[in-house]
């Protein structure tokens, strides 16, 4: 599905000039005025030098040096004149571009982070991080360069070229055949040898961000590495991408170094060829061909000579844009991909809304009174119905895949009426967490029906849905920024007041307090300068402070200190109160205070029932716990 139009190179470089039209509608299209008159004077010189040449010569037997002064100084004025509107022109088409890149640049990183969070957590769960990063970093930075330079540099030589050309055809033909003859050399000589540095090119920007994938997977996995002594190893590994990024760049600049060499002394032969065929046309009087009509003279030759510099300089400059082009293109295409991924889908039109009770009927209100329904629209008669919250989940006949063909979930039916538990237990990778995915939607399911308050899941708005069910995930992940806003994540609204509560609910304020600066601590990297059981307790506050009536647990495996495991037992036990919950229990207490256990195996349920029932049953539950009871 990764989009077609992506693929062509042209239609990648005109959909990102039409992309920075949309941005800049006004200010592009006068940039590019201004690149076009700026580089058409700067192409047109020779007309003057072939004007004053041809007066001298005129009057070099008359000897009316006055006349010719004068003339030339009218000229030479209207070239200084020329000469200031286009450095006016230069300084303004540069501000603007430099205006213009920065800008695109920043409306392309807020394009790709807006994109990125309406993304499916699919796509999290599929690509490389550190790959994802390298847009913002590389991409962009190849796009910089494109934009800023090689557009720009690419219009100004097309012009130049252009209109130098069309004087050399307008003054003689014949010299121009010869300049003609050395670009074609040196068209195929750039093919050759800037082909294969594209090549190389490209992979060098692959190669940068396997560096930086490697190098961030390092970083967090520093622990894991120390503990296996895994150092060595990991040196060999990254001497390894390191090498081929090495051996990419080198590839790449030395095809590009060699290039300049090579074109301009091809150059200076050309131009020593123009002025040979020159001399030969003016000593053998040879009759000149062109659309001016103009004898042969001096006044040809010298301009272009002049005219032959400039026609190669340009070509020269086009060759060396060719790389920051080719690399452009494909940073571009990358971020298009990036913003053309297709983004999570929402058909819902179930939403959760304030009610007050009248006379034993829900009235929507716009206050905030604490009490929700799900607001149901039926578009059939256009009534409108208020269902309340209260947190009764039910699934029907569920099958699930997270690649087609491969069904991780056959056919689960449970239900949890509002305030009851259901535990979920089970050997890894029985489906545990997947079945918790299904609920507020992170996947949707292949078959079946999950009804929330007796709605149907795929009716209601995913983020209400996702508002009416909390979860604390198994690892905890906390961003920078102080306890009080990680707290706070869990509802923006809510007052320091609501936050402390919260905290105290579920046991948390007693560590908080006795931090260095309590709740306004900061917190880095995920909370690095926490214990485990401290970020698990900061993240079961953060699901308290939402107060949703339907809350997902995901017990963390990691042990931590009984001491600490007891705290964060009696935090999840104050938020699993008065709640319907969903827990993936690892610990005994919570399996057996559940209402109805679970026994998943292969994504199948294979046991139900409370505790005393399955130990009864001697079946899975019984052999999974009977260690667990023998340490009790
Ligand atoms: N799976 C997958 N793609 C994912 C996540 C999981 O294909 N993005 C597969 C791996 C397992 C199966 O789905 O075979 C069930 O995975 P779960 O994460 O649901 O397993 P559990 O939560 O039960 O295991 P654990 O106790 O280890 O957390
Ligand atoms: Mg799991």
């Amino acid at each position: 599905m990764k989009n077609k139009h992506a693929k062509n190179k042209k239609l990648i470089i005109s959909r990102l000039i039409k992309t920075i039209f949309e941005f800049y509608p006004l200010m592009f299209p006068i940039a590019i005025l201004c690149i076009i008159f700026n580089a058409t004077i700067s192409s047109i010189p020779a007309i003057f030098m072939q004007n004053i040449i041809a007066l001298v010569e005129q009057n070099w037997q008359a000897g009316d040096w006055n006349a010719v002064g004068e003339k030339t100084l009218s000229l030479v004025s209207i070239l200084v004149l020329l000469y200031i509107l286009s450095l006016t022109s230069g300084i303004v088409y540069n501000q603007m571009m430099a205006i213009i890149t920065q800008g695109t640049l920043k409306k392309f990183r807020i394009k790709m982070f807006n994109k990125m969070q309406t993304l499916p957590i699919k796509y999290v769960d599929t690509n490389n991080h550190g790959d994802i990063m390298s847009y913002y970093t590389n991409d962009i930075d190849t796009l910089r360069q494109m934009i800023s330079q090689s557009f720009p540099q690419l219009l100004i030589s097309t012009i130049t070229v252009i209109t130098v050309f069309g004087i050399m055809v307008y003054y003689c033909l014949w010299l121009t055949l010869v300049v003609i003859i050395g670009v074609i050399i040196m068209f195929f000589i750039t093919k050759k040898v800037g082909g294969g540095s594209a090549k190389y090119f490209i992979k060098q920007q692959k190669a940068l961000g396997q560096l930086e994938g490697f190098v961030e997977e390092m970083m967090n996995g520093q622990k894991v590495i120390k503990v296996f002594c895994h150092e060595n190893e990991i040196k060999a590994d990254f001497d390894k991408i390191n090498e081929s990024l090495y051996n990419d760049a080198k590839a790449a600049n030395r095809y590009a170094n060699i290039l300049g060499p090579i074109l301009n002394n091809i150059g200076n032969i050309l131009y020593v060829f123009v002025a040979i065929t020159g001399g030969i046309l003016l000593v053998f009087d040879v009759p000149n061909i062109s659309i001016s009509g103009l004898a042969m003279g001096i006044s040809i030759v010298v301009p272009f000579l002049n005219m032959t510099k400039q026609f190669v300089g340009n070509i020269n400059q086009v060759s060396h844009q060719i790389n920051a082009v080719v690399m452009g293109i494909a940073g571009a295409q990358r971020i298009y991909n990036l913003i053309d991924e297709e983004a999570e889908q929402d058909n819902g039109y179930v939403s959760l809304v304030n009610v007050c009770e009248e006379n034993g009927q829900l009235i929507e209100c716009n206050k905030r009174t604490g009490i929700w329904a799900w607001k149901h629209p039926h578009s059939s008669d256009g009534t409108v119905t208020y269902t309340k919250l209260t947190g009764d989940v039910r699934l029907f006949n569920v099958d699930f895949e997270y690649e087609e063909g491969k069904t991780v979930l056959h056919d689960i039916s449970l239900y949890a009426k509002p305030g009851q538990k259901v535990a979920f237990v089970g050997s890894t990778g029985a489906g545990k967490t997947t079945i918790t995915n299904l609920l507020n939607r992170f996947y949707d399911i292949a078959d079946g029906k999950i009804r929330y308050d007796g709605i149907n899941i795929n009716k209601i708005k995913k983020s209400d849905l996702r508002r009416a069910i909390g979860m604390v995930l198994q690892d905890t992940n906390l961003f920078t920024g102080t306890v009080m806003d990680n707290i706070r994540y869990g509802k923006l609204d809510a007052s320091d007041e609501e936050c402390i509560k919260a905290s105290k609910l579920v046991g948390a304020d007693d560590f908080i307090s006795r931090l260095p600066n309590g709740y306004h601590t900061i917190l880095t990297e995920n909370g690095s300068n926490l214990s485990q059981g401290q970020r698990q307790l900061i993240s079961i506050a953060r699901a308290a402070v939402a107060d949703p009536p339907v809350m997902i647990l995901d017990e963390a495996t990691s042990s931590i200190d009984t001491r600490t495991e007891a705290i964060v037992q009696r935090g999840m036990d104050a938020l699993m109160k008065d709640r319907t919950v969903f827990v993936i229990a690892h610990r005994l207490s919570t399996v057996k205070n559940s209402d109805v256990i679970i026994v998943l195996e292969q994504g199948r349920i294979i046991e139900r029932g409370n505790h005393e029932e399955l130990i009864a049953k001697k079946g899975q539950y019984y052999q999974l716990y009977t260690g667990a009871f023998e340490l009790e």
